[in-house]
C-alpha cells in the first residue's frame, strides 16, 4: 500500500474492486452539509451559463445539473479540497497525487419525474487510465423514492464503453456525444431488470464511490417534500492523461465557453489551473 487507509480497511477496496461500487458512511461532518446545503441552493437561485434544466417547463419538480461549479463558489471550491474527500480519494487510488477532475451537482427536488439514463462515465469524458474515482455525496437523506443512484454490480468489468446517453433532452448534449460514434447500449431497461442492482440509503455524511465504468442510473425523486441534492465528484490520480477523441462532454460549447481553453494535447497528463492537485502523498 503505498497510501495508509485511515478511512476505509482493505475489505473496502477489495469490495469497491469487485462490485465496481461502495458506500463510505459518516465521512463528512454536520458542518459541511449545512455549510454545503446553503451554498447548493445559492447555486440553483443563481443558475449560470453551462448549467441545465433537465425538467421540461411545464412540469413538476426540477432536475437541475451544473459542472465545474467549484470555479464559481468558493464553498464548493473548498469542499471539493477538504480533508475527507481528497484523503478517501487518494486511499481508494493508492496515488501519488491527486488531481480534481470536475464536480457536478445532479438536484432532483420533489415530485421531479425525469430519470438519469443508465451510463458509464468514462464515455463522456476526455481521459484514459485506471486512477479515476468519483465521490457522491448528498447533502439531504437520500432513498429510493427521492432517486438514490443504483449501479449494476460488477458492470465495470464487463468490457463495454457504451455511447454517452444525454441527460436531458434539450441539452444539446446528443449532438456532442454522436459524434464519438461509440457502441450503443442495446436495452438500458433490459440491462437494469437482470442486472443484481446496488443502491443505498443515505445519510447526509455518507458517500458513495464509485468506478468510471459502471453502469448506473437514478429514478426520478417521488418524494412530496424530501429534495435530492446531490453532489458527484471526480478525481484522478497521475497515471490519467488526456484522450482528445470526439464527443466527449467538455467540447458542448455550452459548456466550453464557461471553462478556460483547454491545451492539453492526446496523451498528455492533466495539468494546469482548471484540474488542480488537491492531495499529494507525503514523502
Ligand atoms: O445523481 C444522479 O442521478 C446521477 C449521478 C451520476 O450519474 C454520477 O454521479 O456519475
Amino acid at each position: 500500500m503505498k497510501v495508509n487507509l485511515s478511512l476505509i480497511d482493505a475489505d473496502t477496496i477489495k469490495e469497491y474492486n469487485e462490485n465496481g461500487v461502495c458506500v463510505v458512511r459518516n465521512l463528512i461532518s454536520p458542518e459541511w452539509i449545512t455549510r454545503m446545503g446553503t451554498a447548493v441552493d445559492r447555486i440553483l437561485s443563481k443558475p449560470a451559463p453551462g448549467s441545465m434544466e433537465y425538467t421540461p417547463e411545464g412540469k413538476t419538480g426540477r432536475y437541475y445539473g451544473d459542472f465545474f461549479v467549484w470555479r464559481r463558489d468558493l464553498d464548493f471550491n473548498e469542499f471539493m479540497r477538504s480533508q475527507p474527500l481528497v484523503q478517501l480519494a487518494a486511499e481508494f487510488m493508492q496515488a501519488e497525487q491527486i488531481r480534481f477532475f470536475y464536480d457536478q451537482l445532479l438536484v432532483k427536488e420533489p415530485q421531479t419525474a425525469e430519470h438519469t439514463p443508465l451510463h458509464q462515465d468514462l464515455p463522456y469524458w476526455p481521459l484514459r487510465g485506471e486512477q479515476i474515482i468519483s465521490i457522491w455525496a448528498g447533502f439531504d437523506p437520500v432513498t429510493e423514492e427521492a432517486g438514490a443512484v443504483q449501479y449494476i454490480k460488477g458492470s465495470h468489468l464487463w468490457g463495454k464503453f457504451y455511447a454517452p446517453a444525454t441527460f436531458g433532452k434539450t441539452s444539446n448534449f446528443d449532438k456532442i456525444y454522436r459524434k464519438a460514434g461509440l457502441e450503443e447500449m442495446p436495452d438500458p431497461d433490459g440491462l437494469i431488470h437482470e442486472g443484481e442492482m446496488l443502491h443505498w440509503d443515505l445519510a447526509p455524511g455518507d458517500v458513495v464511490v464509485h468506478h468510471p465504468l459502471i453502469l448506473h442510473y437514478s429514478k426520478g425523486n417521488l418524494t412530496a417534500t424530501g429534495r435530492r441534492r446531490g453532489l458527484a465528484l471526480r478525481y484522478i490520480g497521475e497515471d490519467v492523461t488526456w484522450d482528445d477523441r470526439p464527443g466527449t462532454f467538455v467540447t458542448n460549447p455550452n459548456l466550453a465557453k464557461t471553462l478556460p481553453e483547454i491545451h492539453l494535447s492526446d496523451g498528455e497528463p492533466l495539468h494546469g489551473e482548471l484540474f488542480p492537485v488537491v492531495w499529494q502523498r507525503a514523502v
